[in-house]
């Protein structure tokens, strides 16, 4: 079932909690919803809870990644074209169609996008359950080695480290390395780090990536191109992130922005794919709900 990996019973138990489709019935002891969602209401209006955008810019100078010709064909750029623009073809309206591909900018990756997810159940945007978009953010910060070192890798010891701060990573949390790296957002060039070696960017180890399954996170989220780092092509295996999040049937998200803005635990993040008939991954904006004190 799992070809590359052998898994913990207790990352299988986690990983059935996410693939529920309906919640478990509320106990008694739990918190009153509607109260709940109405001091909610009021934080949002004070600014108590403050929204935070995550998502670059999308349209023709949004970096994407470039993969070496010998490893297979390339998303194509992208291109946003007037329909009409309060013109002959449209006297009172604009609107525009877009040239996209599904992994172009702040994006999201769904299981199916992996081979090694590709025989899940619900593995598609069009399928994954709603209320795995929703849920608690963990925030590594990994922003002064990224700096010194474009190739820095965050190790399970480096999650550790966080975790003796912070409390153990829990389950259905999404995890995202802070890493700067999206104030190289505005440039491909710089974005990408491309020198004749090859990209240099930061990213996790496989190993983080197998330690993170096992605490049964809900997806792995990263500053850069995609959820890898710019070494993981010659890695073991190649793409561990893909590899072993997709495998577990897990979500990735890239090209995330403002991680500096976020705290290092208790932000609630919204990323919501777009409902893409079979997609494999989507664009998208991703909120973060952050407390103000
Ligand atoms: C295809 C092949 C390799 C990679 C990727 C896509 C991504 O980063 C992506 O956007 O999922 S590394
Ligand atoms: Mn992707």
């Amino acid at each position: 079932m799992f070809p590359l990996v052998r898994f913990s019973a207790s990352s299988l138990r986690s990983i059935s909690i996410a693939d529920q489709e309906t919640p478990r019935p509320a106990k008694v002891s739990d918190m009153d919803g509607t109260q709940l969602l109405g001091q909610l209401a009021s934080a949002l209006a004070s600014g108590a809870v403050e929204v935070v955008d995550l998502s670059a810019p999308l349209g023709p100078d949004t970096p994407l990644i470039k993969l070496p010709p010998e490893i297979g064909k390339n998303t194509p750029p992208i291109e946003i074209h007037a329909i009409s623009h309060y013109d002959k073809d449209g006297p009172f309206w604009a609107w525009n169609w877009l040239k996209l591909g599904e992994h172009s900018g702040t994006h999201f990756d769904a299981p199916v996008h992996w081979i090694s997810g590709k025989d899940h159940p619900n593995n598609t945007t069009d399928t994954i359950p709603a209320k795995n978009f929703v849920g608690p953010a963990c925030v590594i910060d990994c922003s002064g080695e990224a700096a010194k070192n474009h190739d820095f890798l965050l190790t399970v010891d480096g999650v550790k480290a966080w975790e003796k701060t912070h409390g153990d990573v829990p389950p259905n949390s999404w995890v995202l390395m802070r890493t700067d790296w999206y104030k190289r957002n505005n440039s491909e060039a710089k974005f990408l780090n491309v020198d004749d070696k090859g990209p240099h960017s930061p990213g996790p180890t496989a190993e983080t990536i197998h330690y993170l399954i096992a605490k049964g996170v809900m997806g792995w989220g990263s500053e850069t191109v995609g959820t890898d780092a710019g070494s993981a092509g010659g890695m073991d295996p190649p793409f561990p992130a893909h590899t072993f999040m997709h495998q577990a049937n897990r979500y990735g998200l890239a090209s995330l922005c403002n991680l500096d803005r976020l705290p290092p635990k208790g932000a609630i993040l919204i990323a919501a794919p777009l409902k893409i008939v079979k997609g494999t991954g989507s664009p998208l904006r991703v909120l973060a709900l952050v407390p103000r004190h």
